[in-house]
């Protein structure tokens, strides 16, 4: 099984549900941006300060920032033997430098396809029951909109490693899709 994974789809899509299934399953570090980033903003630290704002709108924050935060990440010695990275990259700037950070090529870039009412209805109710800043109507439609225009043309840029995985269904179904898609 391929020790280098990236997932990509839209918010809301289970990237960050799917990918702790998986990171834990095939014993590789989760590396979610959004997790990291959700983490400075909660500790109030210099770098969650500049970023509080642009993920309050929907917003990408700026490729210089994340890819610092990412770079320093891969560097720790549980990243040596492989990493599932969700969230990252988010647009064509960050996949060229997660490309000269690292030796080794992604090995599979998972695709979740999730259509666009269900993904509103999965993160209207997420802003019920966690209420995160990111998940209200108007800022869903913006990261939707910024998902369209600048991360969907990764789909393009790994097309030879992309591996097309429906979605939608129980969080379990969905993981043996997943199973069953890296082990073809
Ligand atoms: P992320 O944390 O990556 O948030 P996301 O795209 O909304 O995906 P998320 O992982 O939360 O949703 P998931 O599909 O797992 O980014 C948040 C923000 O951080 C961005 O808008 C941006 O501002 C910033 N950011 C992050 N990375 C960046 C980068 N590289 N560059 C610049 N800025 C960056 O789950 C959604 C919901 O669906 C959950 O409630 C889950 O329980 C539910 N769900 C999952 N699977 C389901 C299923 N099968 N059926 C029903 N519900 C399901």
């Amino acid at each position: 099984m391929a020790r280098r994974i990236l997932f990509l789809g839209p918010p809301g899509a289970g990237k960050g549900t799917q990918a702790a299934m998986l990171a834990r399953a095939i014993d590789v570090p989760h590396i979610s941006t959004g997790v990291m980033l959700r983490d400075a903003v909660a500790a109030g630290s210099e770098l969650g300060r500049q970023v509080e704002s642009v993920m309050s709108a929907g917003d990408l924050v700026s490729d210089e920032l994340v890819v610092a935060i990412v770079d320093e990440r891969l560097e720790r010695d549980d990243a040596r033997c492989g990493y599932l990275l969700d969230g990252f990259p988010r647009n064509v700037a960050q996949a060229a430098a997660l490309n000269d950070a690292v030796t080794d090529a992604i090995g599979t870039v998972i695709l979740l396809d999730v259509e666009t009412d269900e993904l509103v209805a999965r993160l209207l109710a997420r802003a019920s029951r966690e209420g995160r800043a990111d998940d209200n109507e108007d800022t869903i439609r913006r990261r939707l909109e910024v998902y369209r225009t600048e991360t969907e043309p990764l789909i393009d840029h790994y097309v030879d490693v992309v591996v097309r995985v429906d979605g939608v269904g129980s969080i379990d179904e969905v993981f043996s899709r997943i199973v069953l898609s890296l082990a073809r």
